[in-house]
This record gives C-alpha cells, structure tokens and sequence, in this order.
C-alpha cells in the first residue's frame, strides 16, 4: 500500500531561502495494480477492470483501469457498488507481492543513470529521481524524463506518467496534469497558473486541511503561497509554514534515500473466502497459496522468517491460532507449507456444519539473507526461486508452481 507522508520539516529545512536551481523527477504508476493485471492477462487491455477485495463483490475497489474509471467506478467504493455503476466490471484480488518488486526492478536499473543518493522510492508506485547532477537544462531533464519513461516501458512493460520541476513538492503535483502515459513540466515562470489551482492539489493538504483552509479564506494554491505567514502559522503551526514554502515553490527538501526505508518485523496474509470451505483439500489448497505469497514477500526483500502462525476463523469458533518455531529461518515455500500443514492438524477437523471462512499466516522472527536458496543441509533440491518469481512476475500467478507434497 502506499505510504504517503506529509513532507515533514527534518527533511524539509524551512531556513534555507533559496537553493540554485535543481531538477526532481516525480514518477508514478497509471492505475497501478490494475495496469499490471492487464499487463499480465492480455484478456483484461481495454476493459473495466478492478483491484481489491477477493475477486467477488466483496471489499473496496483499490484502484481500477482507466475504462472503468471512465465508467464511474473510482477508488475506495465498495466492489459491490462498483459493480452496480458498472456491471461489466471485472473484479479482481490484489496480488501484492506482485505490484512491490516491480518499483525495486526499476529504481535499481535507475543506480546506472544517477547517483543512487538521488533515488527516492517513495510509495509502492511512486519515486522521485533528483536530475541536477545528470542534467543542465530543462530541454536536457524533459530528454532524460522521456529515457526514463521508455526505460519503464522496455523493462516492465508498464507506462508511468512523470512531472518534472524546480522542487520535489512541484515535481509531484506536475505527474497529475497528464495521465496516462503522461509528462508534464512546472517552471519558474509557470507559477502564475499554479497560483490558480485549488489548494488541496498540494502535496501535504488532504480534505481536512482543505476545510480549514477554507475558513482562513484560502482556496487556490495562491491565496496559501500570499497569505499571512503568521495565521497559517498560528492554525498549523510548523506544517503552516511548510505548506506556504511549497505552495510558493519553495520546497527545498531533498531526496530521501535509503536510510529511512521502512524495516520489516512480520509478513502476513489473510484471505476471507466468499464461499467458507471444509474438504481438507480445499484447505491445503488454500494454505499452499498463501504460503507463497508470504514467501516471495519474504523472498522480495531478502528475509527469512523463523516463527511461523496459521489463524482460522471458523464460522462457529471466531478466530483460532497455532504457532510453531522453525529450526532455521526460511523463505521456502516447501518449508511453510511443511509447518504450516502441521499446524493445522492441530485445529478441529472442518466439517460440513463446521467450515472455515479464513485463512491466514504470520511469519515473525526475520533475518537477513543473502541469496534466494539458504539451506545447504536440506534433503529436497535446491530451487531457482529468483527465476520462478521473474517468470509469475512477467506472465502471470499460474505460469508455474512449485509441485508440493500433499500431506
Ligand atoms: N492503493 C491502495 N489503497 C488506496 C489507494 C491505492 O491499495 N487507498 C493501491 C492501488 C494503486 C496503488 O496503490 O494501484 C497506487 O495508488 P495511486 O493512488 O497512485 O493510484 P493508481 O496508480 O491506481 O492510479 P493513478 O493512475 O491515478 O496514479
Ligand atoms: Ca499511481
């Protein structure tokens, strides 16, 4: 999921005045987990299609294609009511692990471009590059902005709209004037059309902020850039004084790098089925797919987990739990599955009068790997895991599968 941040003031040094001129890149996904399913199954191009919930009319539409977003159909409602606007909808599950490594396989063909200290990722879909030290001009950065662009296109098969400008915060509200595919340019002298735009088009202002705002009678990005330094202060504080830096053009933050990625502490996956089940090999079915979603999770960002718990909500008990510590951690999906099968052996035999509704997996206990295979002693032999990830990850979930034991 994304993780927007309000640019607070450690990374944004609201002393400096002036900066000489600098180039920040701001890239972002087009509908982003639904561009990468059509992208996956060629039936899916050209139509409305959505992201989230389990696949039926249950759960919030996480985002769509432009063709159902042309429909009505919009982020956040549920998918049932989607599906009332649009009926033609196709309704999709969110398949994260998926949609995270694509962001990495590109920033880390973007180290050959600029210096690595310019990359910031800064949400599953989104990255700011900073071009000064690659670029001497405009005309240059649009040329470097295009190269990028193809660059995606080449390695993911996937289209990013970009905005180019002076400062990150004008970068990033420059990508929403043209999407799809889009790229769009704020200059210095391009700040008179900024001033007319609505206020809550900033980075940093949501709904709330907009509202008050309001009642201070400042609506466009030009009353907050030429209003009262002292009342935005006084209403927001520090963030007051902020939000009137950078809707006058004058964000100096810098890129973010590497240092405050976010460390992982668990891996989890919850799946809530329309139809609760109770054969047990619908439930080892089950197990198995969640077991290698939570493994190439671990698998993206070269983890292992060592403690491992399987919960089930049963239609009649609520949630249940079972825990097991693994011998070494492990990011294999025979190895979770292995325990995790264990594991619910333990849990009363579903029933047809007893199903199960939910199926879900926690992996605590992390550690750092190096490579994709870890155990040297194990009996089974060693898989290409990085290639099997590689092949789901470019033709789809059912390409290949790992055949596991049924126990
Ligand atoms: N997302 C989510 N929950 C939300 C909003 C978005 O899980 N409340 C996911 C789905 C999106 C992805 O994050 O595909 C990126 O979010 P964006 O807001 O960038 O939206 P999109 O990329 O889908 O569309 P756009 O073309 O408007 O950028
Ligand atoms: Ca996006």
């Amino acid at each position: 999921m994304p993780i927007y941040s309000f640019p607070h003031h450690k990374d944004l040094n609201y002393k400096i005045e002036k900066h000489d001129r600098r180039y920040f890149l701001h890239l972002d996904f087009d509908a982003f987990f639904a561009q990468v399913e059509q992208r996956d199954n060629p039936k899916l191009r050209g139509k409305p299609v959505s992201v989230g919930g389990n696949g039926g009319i249950k759960g919030i539409v996480m985002t769509c294609s432009y063709e159902a977003r042309a429909l009505g159909v919009k982020t956040g409602m549920s998918v049932f009511e989607a599906k009332q606007i649009c009926p033609e909808l196709i309704s999709l599950p969110c398949y994260g692990p998926k949609y995270e490594a694509i962001l990495l396989n590109i920033t880390e063909a973007f180290i050959k471009l600029v210096p690595e200290d310019c990359i910031e990722q800064y949400s599953i879909d989104e990255c700011f590059l900073e071009l000064t030290p690659v670029v001497k001009d405009y005309f240059d950065a649009i040329r470097f902005a295009l190269k990028i662009k193809k660059l995606v296109k080449r390695m993911e098969n996937l289209t990013v709209s970009v905005g180019l400008s002076f400062n990150k915060s004008y970068a990033k509200l420059a990508t929403k004037f043209r999407k799809p595919d889009g790229l769009s340019v704020i200059r210095e002298e391009n700040r008179p059309d900024i001033y007319t735009l609505p206020a809550v088009k900033l980075w940093g202002v949501g709904n709330m902020i907009e509202k008050r705002l309001a009642m201070l009678g400042i609506f466009t990005i030009g009353d907050l850039a030429n209003c009262n330094f002292h009342a935005v202060h006084k209403e927001f504080g520090i963030n007051g004084v902020i939000l009137r830096k950078i809707a006058r053009g004058e964000d100096t933050s810098t890129i973010a790098t590497g240092k405050q990625k976010r460390i992982e502490k668990s891996f989890n996956h919850h799946h809530t089925l329309t139809e609760p089940i109770y054969k047990n090999e619908d439930a080892t079915d089950e197990i198995r797919r969640i077991g290698e979603y939570m493994c190439r999770k671990m698998r993206y960002k070269n983890l292992a987990g060592k403690h491992l718990f399987l919960t089930l909500r049963f239609d009649d008990l609520g949630f249940i739990s079972e825990d097991i510590k693994l011998f070494s951690p492990t990011n294999d999906e025979r190895d979770i599955f292995e325990a995790a099968m264990h594991l619910y052996k333990r849990f009363p035999e579903p029933e047809p009068f007893h199903k199960v509704r939910m199926f879900g997996m926690t992996i605590f206990d992390l550690h750092p790997v190096t490579g994709y295979n870890l155990d040297l002693f194990r009996k089974q032999p060693i898989l290409p895991y990085k290639e099997l990830d590689y092949l789901k990850e470019k033709y789809g979930e059912n390409i290949i599968r790992v055949g596991l034991t049924r126990l």
